[in-house]
């Protein structure tokens, strides 16, 4: 393979990749212009089998998204609607309760729980569904609000965001979804999603929930208008927060989906892209403990194949998926538990059901 891998012009990568040394920005750049996805694959496996052997994760979990009420009105969005629009929603405390309420015989560990950010709810409503949700699961991890919410957050209630963080952590805050990174880069925030929080504020509300002893993850929205320099430069950026830190537990690349966004003249990205995100992701991000292929946006046969491509986990049941499928996504909006531990399997790996934080609740070594 190191022929191959010489061939393909990438013979000093993977001297680096070998020693476990540090890729650097211009490895990344070269990382990604090159069409050879094998050789990016096998340095990518090389990583991840280092990392967590064959072990694969998944996760029982439900997504909530309880409003889609927006003032930012992101040009990449086609969830995010104005108060009054056709198809606006918010749910009241009572049918987000619910919603967790019908699936109490389902054996759900996570609720993953976003909106947009919401013009009047005062922030005792992100309180009282924290505090609802408790109140029909106790076990229940919550992992909500991303960090544009938090800082949003903050603001309603006045206080600092580590302050704020400590509150919503009383009423049942357990960790903090990688969602609003978007692309870090001023460029294309001012073209995509002007209103939205910039970059350097959204590591630095990670950066402060880390210190609160609140995990997060982080995301990268790709396949749109943002050149190879800025998906490197938003990884980079993630990667010394990370140095820094230590709070990231997963990095999931998103894919672009155009379709009801103001953005629909653009094409869906390409298995080879999605590819790539995942292995340039595994080789430079070498700090970050896990990649999620997230079946949702890329299907739960190419997430399958990623996991030899650098992934190591596939999120999870989902449930109710609504955000990618308002802009047109084709996957199901929830996945059985079984279908995913077939999938892996599969792939050659060890299907692991893991908690949020990664501890493990099946290791399915008794099967
Ligand atoms: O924040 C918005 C992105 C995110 C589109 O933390 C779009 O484990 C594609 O963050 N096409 C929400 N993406 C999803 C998300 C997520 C999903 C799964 C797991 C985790 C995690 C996080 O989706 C948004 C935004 O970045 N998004 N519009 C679109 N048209």
């Amino acid at each position: 393979m190191r022929k191959y891998i010489e061939q393909a012009g990438l013979g000093n990568i993977l001297d680096k990749v070998e020693a476990g040394e540090r890729l650097s920005v211009e490895d990344g750049i070269q990382l990604y212009n090159s069409p050879d996805i094998l050789a990016l694959g096998y340095m990518a496996n090389m990583v991840r089998n280092r990392l967590n052997g064959d072990k694969t994760y998944y996760i029982y979990n439900q997504h909530i998204n309880y409003s889609n009420i927006c003032t930012n009105l992101c040009k990449f969005c086609a969830f995010g609607k104005e108060k009054g629009a056709d198809k606006a929603y918010e749910m009241s405390v009572e049918e987000v309760k619910q919603k967790v309420r019908d699936r109490l015989d389902e054996p759900i560990t996570e609720v993953h729980m976003v909106g947009g950010i919401h013009p009047d709810l005062p922030f005792e409503y992100y309180l009282d569904i924290l505090r609802g949700i408790k109140e029909v699961k106790p076990e229940i991890h919550i992992q909500a609000f991303t960090c544009v919410e938090i800082a949003h957050l903050a603001k309603l209630a006045d206080k600092p965001v580590a302050e704020t963080l400590e509150i919503l952590k009383e009423a049942g805050l357990g960790s903090i979804p990688g969602g609003g990174a978007e692309v870090f880069s001023t460029r294309i925030r001012e073209l995509t999603c002007a209103d939205k929080l910039p970059g350097r504020d959204w590591i630095e509300i990670a950066k402060i929930a880390h210190k609160q002893g609140l995990n997060t993850n982080a995301t990268m929205l790709y396949g749109h208008i943002e050149t190879i320099e800025e998906r490197v430069e938003h990884l980079k950026a993630l990667r010394d927060a990370q140095d820094e830190t230590g709070g990231f537990l997963a990095f999931i690349p998103l894919a672009f989906h155009p379709q009801n966004t103001e953005m629909s003249s653009l094409s869906r990205t390409t298995g080879i892209d999605d590819l790539k995100n995942v292995a340039v992701a595994r080789l430079f991000l070498d700090n970050f403990p896990h990649i999620k292929a997230y079946w949702v946006m890329i299907g739960p046969k190419l997430a399958q194949i990623a996991l030899s491509f650098g992934a190591d986990d596939m999120d999870g049941t989902v449930k109710e998926e609504i955000i990618t499928h308002m802009a047109g996504a084709d996957t199901e909006q929830a996945i059985g538990s079984n279908t995913l531990v077939k999938l892996i399997r599969e792939a050659g790996r060890q299907p692991i059901e893991r908690g949020t934080l990664y501890n493990v609740i099946n290791a399915h070594d008794q099967e």
